[in-house]
């Protein structure tokens, strides 16, 4: 039986811009990425999110919308990443680097899918059109998409 971890990713988006981080330790290391990991025992998912946008950019959500629920499957393991994503409007405060991540701001039109996770390019259209979407992407060596679904959905759990 496959074990399920819930994870969060939160993407500061604000007319043209996004904002996004480099990783700089851990899973994913190297690629750009929204803010976020797993949740812990007995919290629920917006404070998770929450948390993990102030611990690895310093900033205070104060205006957020769930966009999307994406299942991460990796060949070889049997853990499924289920990962909660959020679109956050407003925050308090100003990014700054942390032990995790470096954050940079992105015009819509230069987000660097090149040097992130390989199904970003897929569902980010969506993300910053504003759609809600689910989806499973499949991996083999950890990055390479063997296949995967994708769907707008009106409306998320
Ligand atoms: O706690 P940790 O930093 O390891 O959490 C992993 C973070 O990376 C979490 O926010 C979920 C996110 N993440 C994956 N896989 C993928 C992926 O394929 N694409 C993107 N954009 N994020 C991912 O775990």
């Amino acid at each position: 039986m496959p074990i399920k971890k819930i994870l969060t990713l939160c993407i500061v988006h604000q007319g043209d811009r996004v904002l996004l981080g480099m990783k700089k330790r851990g899973f994913g290391e190297g690629r750009w990425n929204g803010f976020g990991g797993k949740i812990e025992e007995g919290e629920d998912i917006e404070s998770a999110m929450k948390r993990e946008l102030q611990e690895e950019a310093g900033i205070i959500v104060s205006d957020f919308e769930k966009r999307g629920i994406l299942e991460f499957v990796y060949e070889d393991d049997d853990t499924i990443m289920e990962t909660h994503l959020f679109c956050v409007k407003e925050f308090e405060g100003e990014p700054v680097e942390t032990e995790e991540m470096k954050p940079q701001w992105f015009s819509k039109a230069a987000v660097p899918f090149e040097e992130m996770w390989p199904d970003d390019k897929h569902w980010f259209p969506l993300f910053l059109e504003g759609k809600c979407f689910e989806g499973i992407f499949r991996f083999k060596d950890k990055s390479i998409i063997t296949d995967y679904t994708l769907k707008e959905v009106d409306s998320l759990p």
